[in-house]
Formats: C-alpha cells, structure tokens, sequence
C-alpha cells in the first residue's frame, strides 16, 4: 500500500497528448481505433477510477501545499482559512486526529479519503 503513489492527473490539452492515449488505446498500432479497443480502454478506465478517486486525488493536491504526500495541520489550516472557514489551527490538528489512522499527526491519502466520506455523509455512521 505504501508504494502506491498519487499519479497527476492528465490533461489533454495538446495535440501530443491525444496521440499518447491513442497509441494507449490503439493496441494493435494500425493507427485506428476500433470498437475492441475502445471497448477495452472504457473497461480499464471503469476498473481504474472507483467513484471520482481521481477528484479526490486532486483535492488531495490542492491541500498538500508542499506536495509531501501528506496533509499537515498547517495546510489543512491555510486551505480552509482561503475557503472561508473560520477555524483555528487547533482544529484542524483535532480533525486530522480524528481519521489519523496511523497516528503520525498528517493526514495521507487513505486518511484524506476518510476524512472526506466523514464530511460528505452525515457524521453519524450508526452503531
Ligand atoms: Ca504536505
Ligand atoms: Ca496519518
């Protein structure tokens, strides 16, 4: 699990890119794409990203400010503070503590992903 690493994201905005994914998709390189193949990128994209991992991914980003792989208390700090929440450091340092799983005081991404399913549905998660 640990070597699992945040891949960034990809943007098509060239030219260049569009050919990379297609020579991805083109498996047998005759320079088109046919239904096989397309069927088969669809299938490996589907497997891929399970229920919008890659927006939390760039979220993830956007809070690790200096890009370390983790979230510090500071960071979570910052952001929040830019989106208007009025929180103090203390508190960020209590909600990491609250989905710091291995307990080194930064949040990584599996704890991220917790963290978030914690906001996005209601706190109460029953019995
Ligand atoms: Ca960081
Ligand atoms: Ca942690």
């Amino acid at each position: 699990m640990a070597t699992e690493t945040i891949k960034p994201s990809v943007h098509l905005t060239n030219i260049d890119e569009v050919e990379k994914v297609m020579t991805t998709i083109d498996t047998d390189c005759d320079g088109f794409i046919n239904l096989e193949e397309f069927a088969g990128f669809c299938k490996g994209n589907a497997d891929e990203q399970d229920g919008g991992i890659k927006e939390l991914e760039e979220a993830f980003q956007l809070y690790d400010l200096n890009k370390n792989g983790l979230i510090s208390s500071t960071e979570l700090h910052q952001i929040l503070t830019r989106l208007g929440e009025r929180c103090t450091v203390d508190d960020c340092v209590t909600m990491i503590k609250s989905v710091d799983s291995d307990g080194d005081g930064f949040v990584n991404f599996e704890e991220f992903k917790k963290m978030m399913s914690n906001n996005s549905s209601n706190g109460d998660a029953g019995p």
